[in-house]
This record gives structure tokens, sequence and C-alpha cells, in this order.
């Protein structure tokens, strides 16, 4: 991974300067590394005294261990603060208007449109915490509730250290998240709690799972009624995909469930790029994760993938 440009680094200074308040946003149906980088760049911006705020809706709940996820707003109460957006491919995946807004967007996904005013973008970054570090450490001096929140949105996204892009150089930054206060042990059991709700869900999901082309594709669709009957709500279908490609067999796994009267889903690989299937359906994400969503039917949508994803076996 590549370190930012010194003249982006100074851009970066002389904006945060400019402003007294600052909103941080993750993106949508947000993940561990998406609240990790907002709450990573939240506790080291206050640190300096600045007005911060992290707006964010459906926040899961086993990162509450972080500190300032109880500060988390649902909405805005800054007026024309600085904007940074955290993990967020595209300017229609923050929950709140930003156009006209002078934005700085702080991303890793390789599908990202560019939108911000300054944009902090690098593809090979296994989490969007590694930007978003590189970006500031030499800048401001990082308290430990910021190292602890950017190691745990580098194991997020990193399945624990299980992804692809996981090279020895992930591990260096890890070791600089653990130098600066992060604690392995209790960041992985933090994140590994369930509540009964989505343990509930889980069992019926799996339950549910069906298998494709000699089960080298695994699909679950999920409608809104088996969640509300399990008391769950959508940030619990966070890791489902995951566990569909623990499978021996499978190569490939969709989730599609209901959601905002559409449907949407999430496609992990074990070893193919499935970056071009979501394209074709208006979506992104990275080469193994990836998703988007659709009007259709959950179910008419995986048949549709299954029919594409056959093509890649
Ligand atoms: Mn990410």
């Amino acid at each position: 991974m590549n370190g930012i440009p010194n003249s982006i680094r100074d851009e970066f200074k002389r904006v945060i300067k400019d402003y007294k308040a600052i909103t941080i946003l993750p993106h949508t149906e947000p993940d561990g590394d998406a609240i990790g980088t907002a709450l990573g760049l939240y506790n080291t911006l206050k640190s300096i005294n600045k007005s911060v705020e992290v707006v964010s809706v459906g926040v899961p709940k086993n990162l509450d261990f972080l500190s300032g996820y109880s500060k988390i707003k649902s909405k805005s109460q800054f007026r024309d603060s600085l904007v940074i957006t955290c993990d967020t491919s595209d300017i229609d995946r923050v929950s709140i208007d930003i156009t006209n807004r002078v934005v700085i967007n702080i991303d890793h996904h390789k599908t990202n449109s560019m939108y911000g005013t300054l944009n902090i973008v690098n593809p090979n970054a296994p989490a969007c915490s590694l930007v978003a570090y590189e970006l500031i450490k030499d800048i401001f001096e990082i308290p430990a509730s910021g190292y602890e929140a950017f190691y745990t949105s580098l194991v997020s996204d990193t399945i624990f250290f299980q992804t692809q892009n996981t090279d020895k150089n992930t591990f260096k930054y890890a070791c600089e998240f653990i130098d600066g206060g992060a604690k392995p042990n209790y960041i992985s059991q933090m994140l590994n709690r369930h509540s009964l709700s989505s343990i509930r869900l889980r069992g019926k999901v799996y339950e549910s799972m069906r298998l494709y082309s000699n089960g080298k594709i695994a699909s679950v669709a999920i409608d809104s009624k088996t969640i509300k009957s399990c008391g769950a709500d959508n940030s619990d279908i966070v890791g489902i995909a995951d566990q569909l490609c623990s499978l021996y067999s499978v190569e490939f796994a969709i989730v599609a469930y209901e959601s905002n009267g559409g449907c949407k889903v999430s496609i992990r690989s074990k070893s193919k790029s499935i970056l071009s299937i979501v394209q074709k359906f208006g979506g992104g994400g990275h080469i193994y994760a990836a998703g988007f969503f659709t009007q259709k039917k959950c179910q008419n949508i995986i048949e549709n993938l299954i029919i594409e994803l056959n093509t890649l076996l």
C-alpha cells in the first residue's frame, strides 16, 4: 500500500484548519470498517478540540465498545461543517444530503466515484482505516481510542486477516495499532458477540440456504418478515455471506434481503473477481466482496446472478 502524497496531506491539513465543525459520515448500513474508521477520526479530531459528529443509523451493536459509539447521531446537528466520508464509494451511500458541501472522501473501494472536494482513495488498502491512518498519522497525535477503532476496522474488513489482500504489510499496520493501544483479544471478543435475535435469524437463514452448480454457489433470500419475526434488523445480516462461504464446496455466496422496498444483495467469492458482475447490476465494492441494491424481488435476482456466476465457474 502506497503512502499519501505530501501535496494531498498538505491540502487536507489546510482544509481541517479552516473548519471548527466536522461531520463524519460512514456509508449507509455501516460495517466495522466504516464505523471503525469514522470513530478513529472522531476520537483524534476531538482530541485537537474540533467539534465533531458522526452521523449514521443502523450501527451494529457489537461495535458498542468503541469510544464515541454512544455519541453517534442519527441526524446531523451541524450546518456548513466540513464533511468527511469513510469507506463510501458513492455519494448516494451516505445518510444526509452533502451536495454543495466541502467533502473529504476517504476510501479504499476500487469503484469510488471520486465525488469529494478532496479524494483520498487507495484501492490497495485492505481496510479504509489504513487510508485514514496514513493521512493523519504524521499530522495529529492519535489517542488510544483512535488506534482501537482503526484496529477494529482492519480486522473487520479483513475478517481477522483472512481476506486475499492480507499480507505482511497488513500485520505491520496491526502492530502499529496495537502499539498505539488496541487490545487484539479484547476487540476480537467484542466483535464476535451476537444478539439472541441475530442467532435466531441465522438459524432460520442457514436452514433456508439453497445450493446450485454442484454446491459451488450458495444463496439465501431473507424477507423482512423473517427478520422482524426474530426481533432482528438489517445490521444482523452482516457476516452471513462470509459464513456461507465457509462451506467446503462453495465458490460464491449470495445473500439477498428485503430492504427499503427493494432488495439488497451481497456477494462473496473465494477466488474470482465478482466486480464486473455487480457492476452490471449498478453495484460496486471489492474484488471478492461486493453488492448492489435492486428493485427486483430477491429470489428473481438470485436466479439472474446464478446465470452470471456460472460463467465464472
Ligand atoms: Mn471497507
